[in-house]
């Protein structure tokens, strides 16, 4: 049974979704030299129109927080123009679309920016950029105070550019061991002065840029994405389960368009979090959740009837199948998902 799937869903009284299917961010490395969108992008986003609403493959806010090749930006007037292409196809179909922004903290690469790699604490991860073996990762430079501040600017400005690119809103990519988890997770914040240290100092920069994006673009737009469970270039600590119940008890007062979890599978379980991260955060925070994580139609449709979360996020499913949403609307057989699908955009 998938049809409450297909009910429509009021995120707030300006935004409703014409069902409960989202495409999950995906990035897809296929921009051009100058991380402009292109046309094929615009087509690829375009198949995929009748999702409740596509969040966008990750988009850098700026130079500094590109970690992999060709992953499309928000910070050039050429980059907004690609962008208008992409939702004025989407949006020509019906559709809705929010561009997910990111800046991956240590999981940077100089090779891609030619400069310094910056993250909350002078901390590096092991391992190298993925199919690049000769991209081993960096030792970041940690933050100043002023670095930060400019940091939240520079939020802010991509939220604004997405608006200007006719994007319906922004989710924030505070997800995934990126710069965001990164100040939310003691592996990777060692610091002792406000933005560290403390439950409420290291949700300090994560607050500072949902509300400098909030006032910028308004609420009703803007979404987050966030991982209580490392589970990627990341080792959880049992003390930042109290760093989450923290943050999440603030963001309630928020009152976002969205939160959305990150992970790759929800079944996965964490001690610090007394189980699946979805459940935790379900307990702790009391508006719109979007699950997913290696879920099918039917599990997911599911997990919503018993309230375990409002929204489902599909990611793989959508690469393999542009007509994900039609295909469980007439049971239809989907395609499965593989590795070698990344390669092109169909
Ligand atoms: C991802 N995922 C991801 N997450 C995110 O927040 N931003 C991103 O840009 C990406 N990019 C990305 C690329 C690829 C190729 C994969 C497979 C995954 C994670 C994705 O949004 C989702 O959480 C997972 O794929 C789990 O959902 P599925 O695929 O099991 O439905
Ligand atoms: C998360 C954004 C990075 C995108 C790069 C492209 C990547 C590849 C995807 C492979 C998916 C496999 C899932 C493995 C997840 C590991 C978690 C334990």
């Amino acid at each position: 049974m998938t049809a409450n799937l297909f009910e429509p869903y009021a995120l707030n009284a300006s935004i409703t979704l014409n069902n409960k299917i989202l495409m999950a961010p995906l990035t897809r490395c296929l921009a051009d030299d100058d991380l402009v969108p292109t046309q094929a992008m615009a087509d690829y986003y375009a198949r995929r129109a009748d999702a409740g609403l596509i969040i966008s493959e990750a988009v850098i806010i700026r130079p500094d927080g590109q970690g992999y090749p060709n992953t499309p930006g928000l910070f050039t007037p050429e980059q907004i123009q690609g962008w208008q292409k992409v939702t004025a196809a989407v949006h020509a179909k019906g559709g809705k679309i929010f561009a997910q922004l990111w800046h991956t903290g240590r999981v940077a690469h100089s090779h891609f920016f030619g400069g310094q790699i910056v993250a909350p604490s002078a901390v590096k991860i092991e391992g190298t950029v993925p199919r690049q073996r000769e991209l081993a990762y960096e030792v970041p430079k940690a933050l100043t105070t002023a670095e930060i501040e400019q940091l939240v600017a520079d939020y802010s400005q991509a939220a604004a550019n997405a608006i200007d690119a006719g994007f319906d809103g922004v989710e924030i990519h505070g997800a995934n061991a990126y710069l965001i988890d990164q100040f939310l997770h003691h592996d990777s914040n060692r610091r002792d002065d406000e933005f560290g240290g403390s439950p409420e100092n290291m949700a300090r920069f994560p607050l500072a840029v949902v509300d400098a994006i909030v006032k910028r673009i308004g609420n009703d737009r803007t979404a987050l994405r966030v991982s209580p469970g490392a589970y990627v270039n990341m080792q959880g600590d049992s003390r930042d389960r109290a760093v989450f119940d923290y943050f999440l008890k603030q963001l309630e007062s928020r009152q976002l368009a969205y939160l959305h979890v990150g992970i790759f599978d929800d079944a996965m379980e964490f001690d610090y979090l007394d189980g699946r991260v979805s459940d935790y955060v379900r307990a702790h925070y009391g508006q719109t959740l979007v699950g997913v994580g290696s879920y099918t139609a039917e599990a997911g449709a599911r997990a919503i009837a018993d309230g375990r979360f409002d929204l489902l996020a599909i990611g793989r499913p959508f690469i393999a199948n542009p007509d994900y949403v039609a295909r469980v609307r007439d049971k239809q057989p989907l395609v499965e998902y593989s590795d070698a699908m990344l390669a092109e955009l169909v």
